[in-house]
């Protein structure tokens, strides 16, 4: 299992992703996720300057001793840029590894402990019309934990129209969907126990990413202050930075990124440090995690026990048929379950077209800052 070429492809069939391509010497090729919104060249540069050359010529079987060189052997850790390459290198290595053992990438992280994924899909708008007609829709399609964030852009942290529309909107859908309101950490301490109170009566099954990532302590005074389930994640790029989170109890919920914590190694592991503190997975699924990313984070959804739900983006709907010209196979939504699964495939079971993807070029496309009313800079 000898790798002979590590490339990186970035490609935009509809969104700009970086793929990480991994080829053995007998012929395999693994491919893996490294895909970072709004700073896609510089995962780019990382991987070929620096990460790829690497792992010329070294077994592509020893997934962890790969993972433990790229991330501890840097002296400098993590972050979004290096995390985000280990990601995509991690993810091609398993799936290699499954693909010469000719097995699903689940399999190896022992076995399926469920059949399928039960998924959240985005409802979201600026209206409780628009919302209530999305979950509608949503809920046609057998999906039954909806997003219903009130407003977008630089709307949605307007804590009274967010409480009021997210009590309408479960007043006017019933007690039965799983509701979910993601905060993108815009909230301050302040904002998010006035958000989290207000919410209670909605009964969400968690409220997302409340408060900005870089101060833990601030958590604790929010569980203190309520009784709605808490997640968050999706912006942390060591995984380190979950621990005292999980093993204080802090939240409910584990919201990482596979293609920025570390890929399957990580998630996995951390899935487990989850499972022993009753906190249940809901990794992050947005439209800028490629479909490679969506299949690994399926297969480790199916693996572990302590599984909650899965963030789902529909890449057909929202590209059409570029994404299908470059990915075939990968996760497909089952309506009858409102869940999602993996072929039987050896590895992951996603096929990535390089003659294709090559015919959808990298466009420079950034998150917009935002700013509050008086001109300061807001968190996204
Ligand atoms: O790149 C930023 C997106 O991934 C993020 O805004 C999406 O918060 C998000 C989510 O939960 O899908
Ligand atoms: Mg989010």
């Amino acid at each position: 299992m000898e790798i002979r070429h590590a490339d990186v492809l970035l490609t935009r069939p509809g969104r700009n992703y970086v793929l990480v391509r991994l080829e053995t010497a007998d012929g395999l090729v693994g491919w893996g996720d490294a895909t970072l919104n709004g700073r896609e060249k510089a995962v780019e540069a990382a991987l070929a300057e620096h990460v790829l050359p690497e792992l010329d010529g070294r077994d592509a079987s020893r997934v962890e001793d790969a993972w433990q060189s790229l991330f501890r052997g840097t002296y400098w850790r993590g972050g979004p840029v290096l995390d985000s390459a280990l990601s995509g290198v991690d993810t091609a290595l398993w799936d290699l590894k499954g693909r010469a053992a000719g097995v699903p990438v689940y399999d190896m992280l022992g076995g399926r402990t469920r059949e399928y994924a039960t998924v959240y899909t985005r409802c979201g708008a600026e209206r409780v019309d628009d919302i209530v007609e999305n979950a509608e829709a949503a809920l046609d399609r057998g999906i039954d934990h909806l997003r219903v964030n009130v407003g977008s852009g630089d709307t949605y942290l307007d804590v009274a129209r967010v409480v009021d529309g997210v009590n309408e909107v479960r007043e006017r859908l019933g007690p039965a969907p799983e509701l979910i309101v993601d905060v993108h950490g815009r909230a301050g301490p302040r904002e998010a126990r006035r958000i989290a109170t207000g919410l209670e009566p909605a009964d969400l099954c968690f409220l997302e990413d409340p408060l900005r990532p870089e101060n833990k302590d601030v958590f604790a005074d929010l569980r203190q202050a309520t009784t709605v389930p808490l997640a968050t994640g999706e912006l942390f790029t060591d995984p380190w930075e979950m621990r005292p989170l999980i093993e204080d109890r802090l939240v409910d919920f584990l919201r990482v990124d596979l293609a920025h914590v570390g890929g399957i190694t990580a998630a996995s592991k951390l899935a487990t440090v989850a499972e022993h503190h009753y906190v249940e997975t809901a990794f992050h699924g947005p439209p800028d995690l490629s479909p490679v990313g969506q299949a690994a984070s399926v297969h480790v959804d199916l693996s572990v026990p302590n599984f909650g739900v899965q963030e789902f983006t529909d890449y057909a709907e929202v590209y059409g048929d570029a994404v299908t010209d470059v990915f075939a196979g990968g996760a497909t939504l089952d309506e009858s379950v409102g869940g999602l699964d993996v072929p039987d495939d050896p590895g992951l079971g996603i096929e990535v077209d390089r003659e294709a993807a090559r015919e959808y070029d990298y466009e420079r496309s950034h998150l917009p800052t935002v700013r509050h009313e008086d001109g300061s800079v807001a968190d996204w």
